[in-house]
């Protein structure tokens, strides 16, 4: 079992370094000046945190977090947007686990110029990340978590409240996701014995819960359930424990590092049936680790390169030559840095930054709306996202193809 004690890389950005070597100037053209002009930073440079996994099995999601996030940092910054001050992005790799978000958290929130934070990827290490910043009220904007619980608490289908006034999000959650992975399992791919199988974390557990709820509404039978471990390479036992009911197909709550496998060593043990999961399964990487085709994967939004919204994002993302993509959720991060930002801008307008200006900040991001990459982006008064779409993507040809996108009404 990997060390947790191991410190979290900290990758600090170039902007970050630059600010390290004095900040009382103005910026030449080029580098910091809007369009050809001079930007004047001469207040200093502000500190947007990203948590997501830069290392281990889900770096291809977070490493896309990473990019699209300085690249909505570097653009403000040519543009000046928010007066006097020049925007750094502080990356923390929290490898996909709860105690190293949390340290990477309590970090930042020891730093008095850290205006805000996206992220994180994962809805677990995202119930240890928000009381902590929520103690010093810097906002937190999730490109990827979906779990109902973390805007609406944990009654959030009959008793929905707000959990923490600091903390949004820019996608749609698992209250939509799974009953719309439903909706297709059943009555467009004619699925109605269905086995589930999960991972025992936030995610996967709380997407599978609303998967099967409306898979039997809509009159499919649970055939058999199984859960696997999160480190686990070998699905054998799972495997066998759900043969016998001889469902006509599996959903996975989980994320890509075990559904690739899984859905091979099914093929492999004689069910060649489709595997569906979520978000946390679409990936190029599930196809290389063993997904195969006829395989299916919801994920939030539109896909982000038919979106006409997306088209300047993907250039700019693509002009820079980043060594990894943007991956399911690079649009929404460049989004949620951009509401950090605005909020940012608002909140201080010609004054300066001080950390009462964090509960500022946080009011001016509950009215923000504009519109982003991934469609016009504005929050709901449990800090969702009014944007619900969704899309089912299925595996053909070795590929993901987007197959519907919609969202689920009930
Ligand atoms: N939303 C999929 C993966 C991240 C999470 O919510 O845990």
């Amino acid at each position: 079992m990997r060390n947790q004690t191991v410190k979290a890389a900290v990758l600090v950005t170039g902007a970050l370094l630059l600010a390290a070597c004095g900040t009382n100037k103005t910026e030449e053209p080029g580098t910091g000046g809007g369009g050809g002009q001079a930007c004047d930073t001469s207040k200093g440079t502000l500190v947007i945190g990203v948590i997501a996994p830069q290392s281990g099995g889900l770096s291809a999601l977070g490493l896309g977090i990473k990019n699209s996030a300085e690249l909505a940092a570097e653009q403000a910054n040519e543009k000046c947007t928010v007066k006097g001050y020049k925007i750094a992005v502080q990356t923390e790799d929290d490898q996909a686990t709860a105690q190293v978000g949390g340290q990477a958290a309590t970090r930042l929130a020891s730093n008095p110029e850290v205006v805000g934070v996206v992220g994180t990827l994962n809805s677990s290490v995202a119930q240890t990340v928000q009381p902590i910043l929520a103690g010093k009220k810097i906002l937190m904007v999730s490109p990827a978590n979906t779990n109902p619980s973390l805007t609406q608490g944990a009654d959030y289908a009959t008793a929905p409240k707000r959990a923490f006034e600091n903390y949004f999000r820019v996608c749609a959650t698992d209250a939509l996701q799974g009953p719309f992975a439903a909706d297709y399992m059943v009555n467009t791919a004619g699925k109605k014995s269905i086995a589930i199988i999960t991972d025992g974390k936030t995610y996967g557990e709380g997407l599978a819960a609303e998967f099967k709820k409306q898979a039997e509404k809509l009159g499919a039978k649970i055939v058999a359930t199984a859960k696997v471990g999160e480190r686990e390479t070998d699905f054998s036992s799972a495997i066998t424990s759900i043969r016998g009911a001889n469902p006509d197909a599996v959903y996975y709550g989980g994320e890509y590092p075990q559904a690739g496998p899984l859905s091979k060593q099914l093929k492999d043990n004689g069910l060649d049936i489709p595997l569906m999961g979520g978000d946390g399964i679409y990936d190029d990487r599930f196809i290389e680790l063993g997904g195969k085709d006829g395989d299916l994967a919801t994920s939030v939004g539109a896909p982000t390169d038919q979106l006409d919204s997306a088209k300047a994002f993907v250039d700019a993302y693509t002009a820079k030559q980043y060594k990894d993509g943007f991956s399911a959720y690079g649009a929404f991060s460049y989004d949620a840095t951009n509401v950090i930002i605005a909020g940012l801008a608002t909140a201080i307008g010609d004054g300066e930054w001080a950390e009462d200006k964090r509960q500022p900040l946080i009011d001016a991001t509950k009215t923000y709306s504009a519109q982003g990459a991934t469609g016009e982006v504005k929050f709901d008064e449990f800090g969702d996202s009014t944007n619900k779409l969704l899309t089912v993507y299925k595996v053909s040809g070795g590929k993901w193809a987007a197959d519907k996108t919609g969202t689920f009404t009930g």
